[in-house]
């Protein structure tokens, strides 16, 4: 069993010792410093270099160090490697509390009072009466969403490629069902992963079939929104609000409109993080699998890009 760690953009040193602690008897490498890149049969990856993967004839499976896998180029990857990925309940818990906080904050205008108090003004505003909440992406994340939306008194529907049924939630499906949704939903969460059919989803086609109430929360990724519609439609008054934890390019750059915007709250890639802990013992989980030749947990549908 041979095990490489190719994440980029991240200091690994905490990762690789206690990994090493984990799978004592599992010879674990770090890209690029790889004795044997031939042996390497499983792959822990984020953001790995594309040139890497055709140097790795024994590959069978990669897992991704997060909860999306749209950091692995899934085309580079002979067809039989298998890819998984973390599903994590204090994960899905964390997104959770990250959007009940923001929809809330976007109902109690928090926005509005953080730029009144830089300026030392005094303007008390009712709230807002809304309560319609849309999850674009019904999966791991966005059950747990809509879980905790609903306990707090929120009406959630919620859009997913898959039929299912769901306590408490409008279900849609289809870009019929997404245009069906869409002009009653005063707060659209993306929770979706990215992939060749939702890139650039958040368009200006779809923003201007929301009311112009609503607000905006992306959790997702940056490469959902296209940055320049987003702008227009908070500048001509056809978005109320937006709150963004992912962007195209992060960090994101020193001069992006986004810092300074007025309708604009953004975080930095934090609403939900791993725990190390918790990361750790899955990827031993699934090398064991790997060894004992056994299904291996959380798998992607490759198909599918999710
Ligand atoms: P899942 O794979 O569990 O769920 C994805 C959901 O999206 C599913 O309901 C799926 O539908 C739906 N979906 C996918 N494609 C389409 C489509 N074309 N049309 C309609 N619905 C679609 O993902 P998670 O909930 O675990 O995670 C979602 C994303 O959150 C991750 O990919 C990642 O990018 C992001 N993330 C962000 C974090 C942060 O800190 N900001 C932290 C962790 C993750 P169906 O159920 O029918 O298959
Ligand atoms: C993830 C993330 O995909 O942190 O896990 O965004």
């Amino acid at each position: 069993m041979s095990v490489l760690v190719a994440i980029t953009g991240r200091d690994n040193k905490k990762l690789m010792a206690q990994l090493k602690i984990r799978l004592p008897n599992v010879c674990i490498e770090e890209w690029p410093d790889c004795q044997s890149l031939d042996k390497v049969d499983f792959v822990l990856a984020w953001k790995a270099p594309q040139t890497m993967w055709s140097q790795l004839p024994n590959l069978k499976v990669v897992s991704s160090f997060g909860a999306g896998v749209d950091s692995i180029d899934l085309a580079l990857l002979p067809s039989n490697v298998e890819v998984v990925r973390i599903v994590d309940t204090q994960l899905a818990e964390d997104m959770a509390e990250y959007v009940l906080a923001h929809v809330l904050a976007q109902k109690l205008r928090f926005k509005e009072y953080f730029i009144k108090q830089n300026q030392q003004s005094w303007q008390p505003k009712r709230a807002y009466s809304y309560k319609n909440v849309g999850i674009l992406g019904f999966g791991e994340l966005g059950k747990a969403c809509a879980k905790k939306l609903v306990s707090n008194g929120f009406l959630v529907s919620a859009w997913a490629q898959r039929e299912k049924k769901a306590v408490n939630v409008e279900m849609f499906y289809a870009k019929q069902g997404l245009n069906k949704m869409l002009p009653n939903i005063d707060y659209l969460i993306c929770l979706l992963p990215l992939t060749q059919e939702t890139t650039g989803i958040i368009d200006r086609t779809l923003l201007s079939k929301l009311p112009v109430h609503a607000g905006l929360i992306n959790v997702a990724r940056g490469e959902h929104v296209i940055e320049q519609d987003l702008l227009d439609a908070l500048n001509t008054d056809s978005l109320r609000v937006a709150t963004l934890d992912v962007f195209e390019q992060e960090p994101l750059a020193i001069d992006h409109p986004y810092w300074q915007h007025p309708k604009i709250t953004l975080t930095p890639h934090c609403a939900a993080l791993s725990d190390l802990r918790s990361v750790i013992e899955q990827i031993a989980g699934n090398i064991e699998c790997l060894r004992q030749g056994s299904k291996l947990n959380n798998l992607i549908d490759r198909t599918k890009g999710y």
